[in-house]
């Protein structure tokens, strides 16, 4: 079941939660830097050991002091216009994101709006792509968390969300 839910994503008792992160994998702004503060230290640590991740694919840690017990780290597009290969990057965070997540036990999982913060994926764009890998993995998890920061962001999902059903 696919759930809204407006807030930090970091706070969320899930299995794992998903990480809008770069290519180092070292930390940054926006969701990355929540994550990074609130699992503490020892992320930075671990992330160090894994030689970064390109964009589109995704790397999993322990959640360390976060109440969740994985963090899959994945590497959205950054926005070009459209032209290169941004939706199929988008596309593939999320798949990549869930597969680590089956591979790992994952029952429950949050993501954020991978790209749509510093990266400038168009919002309304990013969210049609999300859902879509969402729905199709819908039977394979028992709750899957859009975690949006902010009531526009959240409204958008729920119009979405209700166009399908
Ligand atoms: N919980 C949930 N969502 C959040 C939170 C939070 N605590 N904080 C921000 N968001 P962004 P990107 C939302 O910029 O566009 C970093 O510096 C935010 O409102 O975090 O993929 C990385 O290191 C937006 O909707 O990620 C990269 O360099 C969404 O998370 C770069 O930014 C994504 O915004 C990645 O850019």
């Amino acid at each position: 079941m696919i759930e809204v839910v407006e807030g930090d994503i970091t706070r969320l008792e899930v299995d794992a939660i998903v990480n809008a992160a770069n290519e180092t994998l070292l930390g940054g702004g926006g969701v990355d830097g929540a994550i990074h503060r609130a699992a503490g230290p020892e992320l930075r640590a671990h992330c160090a050991r894994l030689g970064g991740c390109p964009t589109g694919q995704a790397r999993i840690t322990p959640g360390f002091r976060l109440p969740a017990r994985w963090i899959i780290h994945t590497v959205g597009p950054v926005w070009r216009g459209g032209d290169r290969g941004e939706d199929a990057l988008l596309e593939s965070c999320y798949r990549e994101s869930f597969r680590l997540a089956r591979e790992h036990g994952v029952r429950s999982i949050a993501f954020p709006a991978i790209s749509t913060g510093a990266y400038g994926f168009p919002k309304e764009r990013a969210a049609r792509i999300a859902l879509g890998v969402m729905r199709a993995h819908e039977p394979h998890f028992e709750r899957i968390i859009a975690c949006c920061f902010g009531a526009e962001d959240a409204a958008l999902y729920r119009r979405l969300l209700a166009e399908a059903s």
